[in-house]
């Protein structure tokens, strides 16, 4: 329908698609030869409550502990969902349903153990080519995750990951093979998973060793290993477009972060302002991505936090002459801001919150805001005028076989439906947003918490928490409600969303 020339439904060639990262789906940890990365060095740990959802930072003192014994502890994303030995499988399952983009990473390990070597390993680059192979059997656009919250254990014992400016260099060479080998089959990049988790844990995000770090202040810390990483990424922007560009000429790259969408917790003014600097400190990414230098607000937040961040002179040319193409981002809820502390707390991703009385909570305590997707959307397209892309949104839910041996997921059916919808009122609003990749599509560890039971796949992998379980896939009613969605463009939205579906599985 055209009127006013608003376009109210999905453009034609949106990208319907799913996402997932190596260190929770491959497993497979030392197959290979692949070397230990920061994710295979996360000790599962039992949940404590609803709000404990923050299980992912390792300091170097459990390290020595964990490489010391191995045999006491269970590391879950070692096996991950056990995708090295189910990909045909499931990328198959990925391609019956119609996806249009398949987000994934890189595990920097499976190719270069170390960080340190020059050659990657044969097995390891077998193993990708295979997948992008599959991806064009089942004509799946790909985009790259270079790196999603997993770095060599070496590189971290050696130089403590990014605190270290020597880290841009390992990484840079790690980006150049991916760019010379599959430049061309992969048409969108992504320098960085959620490049604010460095800030959160730096650990997890940066591969830094907090008690390890010649910083002692924490901000410093943070903020340091963060400039790294935005000038790696500018770096490897640049070698995108010496390398990829001459041979894929439409492939783009983007910076990704948390989106952390804050309200104010009252109309108070300092209330209003904080809820505006929280925003201010997670796009500093885009900023400085996007707009190419630091925005004057950073520099005095520095100063006020009592250090000078270290730079180069190259820095702020490199910085300013390579930024990004697009803004994705991942989307799960939203949070409130507000200067009187002591109010409930909810637990949420990446970090926690107040409790919202307006909003639902899922099992692990997440707000659930779809109205927020839409106005994060808005705002960054207001704010940066680039396209936009949301690289993970899901629901992180239990599920269980029913009698007829299906899984009927009608929450998580719901939770996407309304969330698709508030992507197309976006559209609506003119906001240029060219696809999503629904988090998790195929269940696989949880990074907060290692658990395999906090699910958020349409595709059902057959394991618990603690690794017990035949791995087999199987579809859940998500699946064939999403394959509706992609056939019809999104037109199947909001009708009959709710309406269980019987499984194709049987079909394939
Ligand atoms: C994002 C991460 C993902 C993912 C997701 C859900 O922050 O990029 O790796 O796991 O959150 O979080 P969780 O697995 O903790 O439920």
């Amino acid at each position: 329908m055209v009127k006013n020339n608003v376009r109210t439904s999905f453009p034609e060639n949106f990208l319907w698609g799913g996402a997932t990262a190596a260190s929770q789906v491959e497993g497979g940890y030392d197959r290979g030869g692949r070397g230990l990365s920061t994710s295979d060095m996360v000790a599962y740990k039992p949940r404590t409550g609803k709000n404990d959802n923050m299980k992912f930072n390792v300091t170097g003192k459990e390290l020595d502990k964990y490489l010391e014994h191995p045999e006491d502890y269970y590391f879950p994303k070692r096996k991950g969902s056990q995708q090295y030995d189910h990909l045909e499988e499931d990328i198959r399952l990925l391609g019956k349903m119609g996806l249009k983009v398949y987000r994934f990473s890189i595990s920097w390990t499976r190719l270069f153990p170390t960080g340190e070597e020059d050659s990657p390993l044969i097995e390891g680059v077998k193993f990708y080519d295979k997948l992008f192979d599959l991806l064009d059997k089942y004509h799946i656009e790909a985009m790259v995750t270079i790196t999603h919250y997993e770095y060599p254990i070496h590189l971290v014992q050696k130089i403590n990951g990014f605190e270290s400016r020597k880290m841009i260099d390992y990484y840079l060479k790690f980006a150049k093979f991916l760019f010379k080998r599959w430049g061309k089959r992969a048409k969108y990049w992504i320098p960085f998973n959620e490049m604010n988790m460095t800030l959160i844990s730096p650990y997890t995000g940066a591969g830094v060793l907090e008690d390890r770090s010649k910083y002692k202040n924490p901000t410093q810390r943070a903020y340091q290993a963060s400039h790294h990483q935005l000038v790696a990424a500018a770096k490897a922007t640049k070698l995108f477009r010496e390398i990829v560009l001459p041979v894929n000429p439409d492939a783009k790259i983007g910076l990704m972060i948390a989106r952390i969408e804050n309200y104010a917790g009252t109309v108070k003014p300092v209330d209003q302002y904080m809820a505006l600097h929280d925003d201010e400190i997670n796009l500093m990414y885009p900023e400085v991505l996007i707009r190419g230098k630091y925005p004057n607000y950073m520099w005095r937040f520095f100063e006020e936090n009592n250090f000078e961040l270290e730079t180069e002179p190259e820095d702020f040319d490199v910085l300013e002459k390579n930024t990004l193409d697009f803004i994705s981002f991942s989307y799960y809820m939203t949070y409130i801001v507000q200067e009187e502390k002591g109010k409930t707390h909810t637990s949420g991703n990446v970090i926690g919150t107040i409790m919202n009385p307006y909003l639902e909570l899922s099992e692990w305590s997440w707000p659930i805001d779809p109205m927020g997707l839409r106005i994060t959307l808005n705002k960054l397209w207001d704010k940066f005028q680039v396209p936009l892309f949301i690289a993970e949104n899901g629901l992180g839910a239990k599920d269980e076989i029913a009698s007829d041996g299906k899984i009927h997921d009608i929450y998580r059916i719901q939770y996407l439906d309304k969330h698709f919808q508030a992507i197309r009122e976006a559209i609506t609003d003119g906001v240029p947003v060219f696809g999503i990749t629904v988090w998790g599509i195929i269940d696989l560890v949880s990074a907060g918490t290692s658990e395999m039971s906090k699910r958020y796949g349409v595709i059902y992998v057959d394991a618990d928490d603690a690794g017990n379980g035949t791995y087999q896939r199987k579809t859940k009613d998500s699946y064939d409600w999403y394959k509706k969605v992609i056939s019809t463009n999104g037109k199947s939205l909001g009708s009959g969303a709710a309406v269980a579906v019987p499984s194709v599985l049987d079909d394939l």
